[in-house]
């Protein structure tokens, strides 16, 4: 009578399918599906500019203003061997290792506002001012969930997750509550897709060692107030290939002789 093995993945994360509905349902549903088909149309036929490439990592964008404002949508592309897509979007979404990864964070600036369910949390995000531009502040909502595979899959696709953080109003935090801080408005999407590396094995058998996770990482941020344009897309040109760079070896790192996450 041999004890069941330990599942150390076990309870870490949200099982699909996740139900439970809630004032955002509606809004998360019609904002994930357009989400994912738009990532899942990659660079296509689209007058991308590329402007960032590492390696495998490759950096679009498009440049575009608003009201004067710069809003360029950005697409990244990235592949990364020993890891899983599951693993990818947990670290993203988990607040409670977001101190660890992301730079662009004030001190103590980020709160959960709110958990709507297991899979969606509500964010204040306050990031660190950058000169000569007014602090900025994000409120939005941010939801995981794994996504069905389609038939423009590769083959080798194992499965695909997503984690989409989109912007939201809260009427305890209005938006420039202070004269200070500006609200910005943004859309973000991670999908990552499980590619395995060797497919006579059975899923049971896989190890880091064979298993890849494909990478399509697509923002918008309104800058929701004044902002220089030259400046903003210079510090974007910086620091989108330094979060995807230093993001992605933290989930090396933090994954590194753990059981895979599928
Ligand atoms: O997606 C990323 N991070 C997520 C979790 O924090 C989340 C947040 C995205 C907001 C990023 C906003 C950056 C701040 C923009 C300030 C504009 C001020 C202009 C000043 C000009 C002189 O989705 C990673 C985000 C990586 C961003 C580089």
């Amino acid at each position: 009578n041999r004890a069941a093995p330990v599942d150390e993945n076990e309870n870490k994360t949200v099982k699909p399918p996740c139900k439970l509905e809630h004032h955002l349902s509606a809004e998360i549903e019609r904002v994930v599906t357009e989400q994912v088909q738009y990532a899942r149309m990659g660079i296509g036929k689209d007058s991308w500019q590329l402007f960032s490439e590492e390696g495998e990592m490759k950096m679009y964008r498009r440049e575009e203003e608003v009201n004067g404002l710069v809003i360029d949508p950005l697409k990244a592309c990235h592949y990364v061997k020993g890891f899983s897509a599951h693993e990818m979007c947990y670290y993203f979404f988990q607040p409670e290792y977001r101190y660890e990864w992301e730079i662009t964070l004030d001190t103590n600036g980020m709160t959960v506002i709110e958990k709507l369910s297991e899979d969606t949390l509500i964010f204040h995000q306050m990031h660190k001012r950058m000169w000569p531009a007014a602090q900025r502040d994000a409120v939005f909502w941010s939801h995981m969930r794994e996504v069905p595979l389609d038939k423009s899959d590769d083959k080798n696709v194992l499965n695909c997750w997503v984690v989409v953080n989109n912007s939201t109003d809260i009427d305890s935090l209005p938006a420039n509550g202070n004269g200070k801080v500006v609200r910005i408005y943004m859309t973000v999407c991670l999908m990552c897709q499980t590619v395995v590396l060797d497919p006579k094995k059975d899923k049971s058998q896989l190890t880091r060692a064979d298993i890849a996770c494909k990478i399509t990482y697509c923002s918008v941020v309104n800058p929701g107030g004044w902002a220089p344009s030259a400046a903003l897309r210079m510090i974007y040109k910086r620091e989108y290939p330094r979060f995807l760079r230093k993001f992605t070896a933290y989930v090396t790192s933090k994954t590194k002789g753990k059981s895979i996450m599928f």
